[in-house]
């Protein structure tokens, strides 16, 4: 038989230039509004101050990302169509091209261990701390089809379904930590504080890191499980100078 090479969608940089997704000849992100992996990148082009067009993409649908292989957001465009994949190499990708002020993967472990930490432990831990039951599901996804910004019918079928779907996701997170949603949050928090050197992971300035778990964060806010952020005496100064220092509040 013969061998069929198939190309999976890969993270990070992509050798095929997309000029025609660039809109309005800015850095263009693809994303949805209220996801966490998109907020850590909105965080650093703000603390960048870098000008970006924003795409939102339909969470049910994805009909705005239908010409990608990698379906999931956030995406980033380049102005020259450069397309990078996955949020903590869009992170990398965008700091490399405007001051390089944190190190690259593979440079510095701690700054590697938090970035993995944002997506394979905080985020999975929000995931269950706000889907906790059907009632915190369905007052999240009302807020998120709220702020996003899609037609009725749409937004109805992502409400009742996505609430649905969230929950079923909550409840096999739940499954994958020790601790019950709120205690696993708590001591998820107490882990990461370890972490925050100073002002921030990156010491006196954010790096990666920073930006990383400040979005994954950040997607929670005025969410079940976001008292836990407020009251946390190492994270909540953390969360603030990060929203002050990104002008993403
Ligand atoms: N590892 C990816 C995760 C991105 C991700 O899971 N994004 C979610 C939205 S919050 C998504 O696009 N889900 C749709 C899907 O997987 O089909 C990253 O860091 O960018």
């Amino acid at each position: 038989m013969k061998e069929v090479a198939v190309e999976e969608p890969s993270a990070g940089v992509q050798e095929v230039l997309v000029p025609e997704r660039v809109v309005n000849g800015l850095p263009t992100m693809y994303c949805f509004e209220t996801c966490p992996f998109c907020f850590k990148v909105k965080a650093l082009l703000g603390s960048r101050g870098i000008e970006y067009s924003k795409v939102e993409v339909d969470p049910t649908f994805k009909t705005q990302l239908k010409w990608s292989d990698w379906g999931k957001v956030p995406v980033f465009i380049d102005i020259d169509g450069t397309q990078v994949n996955d949020s903590n190499y869009i992170l990398h990708y965008i700091d490399s091209k405007d001051s390089g002020s944190f190190p690259r993967m593979g440079e510095d472990p701690e700054q590697d261990r938090w970035m993995d930490f944002s997506n394979n432990v905080l985020g999975k831990s929000i995931v269950a701390v706000i889907y906790t039951s059907y009632g915190t599901s369905l007052r999240a996804l009302d807020y998120v089809t709220k702020v996003d910004n899609f037609s009725f019918r749409s937004r109805l079928i992502n409400k009742w379904l996505g609430a649905f779907i969230m929950r079923m996701v909550g409840k096999s997170r739940a499954k994958m930590f020790d601790l019950p949603p709120r205690e696993n949050f708590q001591y998820q928090l107490d882990e990461m504080s370890k972490g925050i050197d100073g002002d921030f992971f990156g010491e006196e300035g954010p790096n990666g890191a920073d930006y990383a778990n400040f979005g994954i964060l950040r997607s929670m806010q005025g969410l079940n499980g976001f008292d836990i952020v407020e009251s946390h005496h190492v994270v909540s100064g953390w969360y603030s100078r990060m929203q002050e220092h990104s002008g993403v509040y």
